[in-house]
């Protein structure tokens, strides 16, 4: 494993200090591992002569994360992203004749989840989300599922930005009402629930966990499945390889979501550091609410999270001006991002394509809501310059435009000055 304070203090020796000055502060600072330092596995897939269809480095990284991650309870199968592994998963949930037509899922979440839904024919039921975890509420989901019974083919929900969501819960709705259950878990990869076990481990429905370049665990695109049953990740797989059984014709429905090998390797690499960066995320977002004690956080479920960002919301008073508060973090040189809006139902193509319950509080939180960076090189020393800087934006003072000049721009005047 690699030392974490080496990857930390790398960064932090490249920051010029001093004078009120900060280095500019990316919102998202991928960290896949190194290509380039890794010549000698490279050359070894070009010699082995396989470069997909779940090579031999696939089935290693398959196989040591089902391993180190999911304590060898299940099994793993790679996807190209997390958005196509969402499809497989509900296809085949729901079966080649869906009973019903409805996929339950909350409007607080990304495209993805709605737009995998929609590719399996099925429309998107939208509900609610919990005040202060964010995640689905569970009064909004009952109610849909009582209302709407046997029309609803699926549950899907979100654990929003890596928080647990409550699996057993989710298990006894899908013995209750009869009806399957896939988790988006793209954003969870690394959280480890209140029992300090990985978030899904154990379950009999299949969750779906994002590789992508942005998240804790960073690889370029790419996707996991995870799932206790190890014959449904099996028919996963032979869905994922255009549905082809033994002998080599389509038995089930089927595309092609096969990771390459050369993705695969870096899943495997990443393997290498993952403990220490996930950690490390965490220690920055308790770090962000210790600083910013007056600002309400997402509250979390879990007893880790592996942040992709920090999520915060402004003030009240600030409420559908969120856009001033990200343009006066950039003028002084920290990127910030708003996820999820427009959730879902505000999103044009969904507005034609879903139907929307009650989403009182997916607006509110949505029209406050701000998401602060988070990386592997960024230093606690930054972070306290992020929430000083994001207290004064969103402080009910109009920020000066002098205050407010990009670091660049405050240079370049002191330069002519002189
Ligand atoms: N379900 C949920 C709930 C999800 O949140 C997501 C994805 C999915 C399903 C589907 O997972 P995938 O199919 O992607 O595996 C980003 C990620 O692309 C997306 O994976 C993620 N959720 C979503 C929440 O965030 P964007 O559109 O915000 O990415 P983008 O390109 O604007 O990048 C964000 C920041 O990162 C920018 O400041 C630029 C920086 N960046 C990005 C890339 C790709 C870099 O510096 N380098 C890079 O290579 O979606």
């Amino acid at each position: 494993m690699v030392d974490d304070r080496r990857l930390y203090k790398a960064h932090a020796a490249t920051k010029p200090h001093g004078a009120g000055r900060h280095r500019p502060i990316p919102f998202i600072r991928p960290n896949p591992p190194k290509l380039s330092s890794l010549t000698a596995e490279l050359v070894a897939i070009e010699d082995s002569g396989i470069f997909s269809n779940y090579g031999p480095v696939n089935s290693r990284f398959e196989d040591r994360i089902a391993a180190s991650v999911f304590k060898s309870k299940g099994a793993c199968v790679t996807v190209s992203n997390a958005t196509v592994g969402l499809m497989l998963a509900i296809k085949q949930a729901i079966g080649w004749k869906p009973r019903g037509r409805y996929a339950l899922m909350p409007s607080f979440t990304f495209a993805a989840t709605a737009h995998a839904a929609l590719w399996c024919g099925l429309t998107p039921l939208l509900c609610d989300i919990d005040p202060e975890t964010w995640l689905p509420d569970a009064t909004a989901e009952e109610a849909l599922l009582k209302q709407y019974g046997n029309e609803i083919a699926v549950i899907l929900p979100n654990a929003t930005f890596g928080n647990c969501l409550d699996l057993a819960r989710y298990h006894g709705l899908a013995a209750q009402y009869g009806i399957p259950l896939v988790v988006d878990a793209a954003a969870s990869m690394g959280s480890l629930d209140a029992e300090d076990k990985a978030f899904g481990i154990d379950s009999q429905f299949p969750l779906v966990f994002s590789l992508h370049a942005t998240k804790a665990f960073a690889t370029s695109e790419g996707g996991l499945v995870y799932c206790a049953d190890r014959d449904l990740i099996q028919t996963l797989r032979s869905m994922g390889n255009f549905g082809f059984g033994e002998p080599r014709s389509a038995t089930m429905p089927g595309l092609n979501s096969k990771l390459s090998e050369v993705t695969a390797l870096l899943g495997l690499t990443k393997l290498n550091d993952f403990e220490a960066i996930t950690e490390h995320r965490d220690d920055m977002f308790q770090r962000y609410r210790t600083l910013l004690p007056e600002f309400t956080f997402q509250r979390m479920t879990g007893n880790r999270t592996a942040h992709q960002f920090v999520a915060v919301l402004v003030p009240q008073a600030k409420a559908g001006n969120v856009a001033h508060v990200v343009s006066a973090l950039a003028r002084q040189g920290i990127g910030s991002g708003r996820y999820f809006v427009p959730h879902i139902a505000e999103q044009p193509f969904f507005q034609e394509t879903c139907i929307a319950a009650d989403l009182t509080i997916t607006g509110m939180i949505s029209r406050r809501v701000i998401a602060l960076p988070v990386s592997d090189s960024l230093t606690m020393e930054d972070v306290s310059h992020i929430c000083d800087v994001f207290r004064q934006v969103c402080s009910p003072r109009p920020v000066s435009r002098r205050a407010a000049r990009p670091i660049g721009e405050t240079q370049l005047e002191a330069a002519s000055l002189s």
